[in-house]
């Protein structure tokens, strides 16, 4: 591993870079993974490495209808399983949520490394592995088309992230409501989905936890009135404003 000095102003970030270059080499985060990466610094260097009020309002909202979900399911690529697995088969098992492997450059073997990570994580099951995908999603040409008929072709609920638009304006077509971790709000999964959370992964997965443990105890009035209230159009305006915001106050 390369060394990273204790005392660089960049340390968290350089690690988090690391987790990457370890799934790559490791056979589960595809090439295009580490482009994807750093466009996604790009964006989190933006908005100031922190999870803003945006954020946390569309993070109440998907935890909420996480809650009321009757099939949720967390989809995973590869850049998440280097990421957040612990934190991703913890979710799964606060939301009683299926997790299944759906990669946009899918090889058996990636989805098989993937698996490997996950029940190193904890998971009991992973869908959507080699013949499990055996569903289609309609109007999709992609890899991504291919699904369990256990997990994501009968979801009502699917919590993605680091994704392409294609499958989420498929899904949302499907009558499923897309929750898509994204920190370009200008990305078509930003725009397709039904709510876009714009932060890193890595804040984004620890605070549906929290939220989750808190919002149990909510009545389900509570959870329906607050995913009725919730405008994902307001939360991308608002972040794009924070940007603009942010950068004129920098330049200044
Ligand atoms: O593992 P696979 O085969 O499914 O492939 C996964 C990648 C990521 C390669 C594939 O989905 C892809 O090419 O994605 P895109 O189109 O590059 O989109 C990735 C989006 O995620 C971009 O809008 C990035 O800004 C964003 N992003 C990158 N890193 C993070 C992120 N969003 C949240 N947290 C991050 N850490």
């Amino acid at each position: 591993r390369s060394l990273i000095p204790e005392n660089h102003p960049r340390k968290e970030s350089l690690i988090i870079r690391e987790k990457i270059v370890e799934g790559l080499e490791e056979g589960y985060v595809a090439p295009q993974g580490l482009i994807a990466h750093g466009r996604g610094e790009c964006f989190d260097y933006l908005m100031g490495e922190k999870t803003q009020q945006f954020a946390i309002d569309a993070i109440k909202a998907s935890v909420a209808t996480l809650l009321l979900a009757k099939h949720p399911v967390i989809s995973v690529n590869g850049n998440m399983a280097a990421l957040v697995p612990k934190e991703i088969v913890e979710l799964g098992k606060e939301i009683n949520a299926k997790i299944e492997v759906n990669l946009f450059y899918r090889t058996v073997e990636r989805e098989k490394a993937i698996e490997k990570v996950l029940r190193e994580a904890g998971a009991d099951e992973v869908l959507g592995v080699g013949e499990d995908a055996s569903a289609t999603i309609p109007e999709l040409f992609s890899e991504r088309r291919r699904v369990s008929p256990r997990g994501i072709l009968i979801a009502d609920v699917v919590l993605l992230a680091l994704e392409d638009g294609d499958r989420t304006e498929a899904l949302v077509k499907m009558g499923k409501k897309v929750i898509a971790i994204d920190l370009n709000p200008l990305s078509r999964t930003a725009r397709m989905a039904s709510i876009t959370i714009v932060d890193n992964v890595i804040r984004a997965f620890p605070l549906l936890i929290k939220y989750v443990r808190i919002m149990k105890s909510y009545s389900r009035e509570a959870l329906e009135e607050i995913v009725k209230k919730y405008d994902n159009k307001a939360v991308l305006t608002a972040s794009l404003k924070f940007i603009a915001q942010r950068l004129s106050e920098i330049s200044l």
